[in-house]
């Protein structure tokens, strides 16, 4: 720990990547591992336009199940040390896999999502957003404008990333100091791409998880244990040097 405070105490530029894994401490279940969702369900059935354009009611189904987890959901110790972790830096830059926006209700400022946030929904014909819950139209939500299908403005398989937030996610890995991997499997691209692009920019990097994963061996130090426990007691050992 002694050679990882030294390091946050000499940087200026945080990045933490995060994954499924800091959520789940909140209650939201991972994808993959022993309680991961797609143990019980397969992604290319439900994950994919293709799946969506064959049984939307299912695929709505499943979203307006996870809707309901994550409304009912707070932010943990792990969301919230991040957003702690821009009292003692000038740049803390969140980047998350997750849809479930709770790095911005832990008090994130910058946060980036590269596989869209299931609070948004649009239209597939004319693109309309419908941002509240779209219960009120129907099981298989349609566009009050043009009667197009509306999905979840989430990313599936085979689509492409948001490209503003893919571009300023990695302007941000290669300038920062320090990149963070909290609770990410590590194994979907072009997310997983950043931590590789992290390692060519030589910032230090440190990895939190309950397990090793498929990238560990390019981090400088792996923390294995719970996002809301390993990372509150990083933030306090800087607490305790800085204030
Ligand atoms: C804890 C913890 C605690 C638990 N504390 N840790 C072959 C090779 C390479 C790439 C491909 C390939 N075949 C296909 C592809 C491309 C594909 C891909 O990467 N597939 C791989 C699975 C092989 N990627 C795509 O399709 C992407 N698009 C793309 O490539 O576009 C280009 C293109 C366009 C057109 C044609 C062809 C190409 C899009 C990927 C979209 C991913 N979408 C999802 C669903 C989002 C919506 C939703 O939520 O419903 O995003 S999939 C799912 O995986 C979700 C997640 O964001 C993403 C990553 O998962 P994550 O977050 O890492 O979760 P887990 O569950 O895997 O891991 C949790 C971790 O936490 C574990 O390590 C635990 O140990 C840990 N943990 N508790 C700390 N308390
Ligand atoms: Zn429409």
């Amino acid at each position: 720990m002694d050679s990882v405070l030294d390091k946050l105490l000499n940087s200026k530029k945080i990045v933490f990547f995060t994954g499924a894994g800091i959520s789940a401490e909140s209650g939201i279940p991972t994808f993959r591992g022993s309680n991961g969702i797609w143990n019980k369900l397969k992604p290319e059935e439900l994950a994919n336009f293709n799946a969506f354009l064959k049984n939307p009611e299912l695929v709505w189904e499943w979203y307006q199940h996870r809707r309901k987890i994550v409304n009912e959901t707070k932010p943990n110790k792990g969301h919230l040390a991040i957003a702690l972790f821009e009292n003692y830096f000038d740049s803390v830059t969140v980047i998350t896999q997750n849809i479930d926006n709770l790095h911005k209700r832990a008090g994130s400022k910058t946060v980036y999502e590269l596989h869209g946030n299931i609070e948004r929904n649009y239209c597939i014909d004319c693109h309309s957003f419908y941002n509240d819950n779209p219960e009120s139209l129907g099981k298989i939500p349609k566009c009050k404008k043009c009667g197009g299908l509306i999905r979840p403005d989430v990313v599936w398989f085979g689509e492409f990333l948001p490209q503003d937030q893919f571009s300023k996610s990695e302007k941000a890995v290669r300038e920062c100091d320090i990149f963070f991997s909290v609770g990410t499997s590590s194994i979907v691209f072009p997310a997983a791409s950043l931590i590789y692009t992290a390692k060519d920019s030589r910032c230090f990097m440190i990895e939190v998880n309950i397990n090793r994963t498929e990238t560990s061996h390019l981090f400088d130090k792996v923390f294995l244990g719970q996002a809301g426990k390993v990372l509150p007691e990083i933030l306090n050992k800087i607490k305790s040097k800085i204030d």
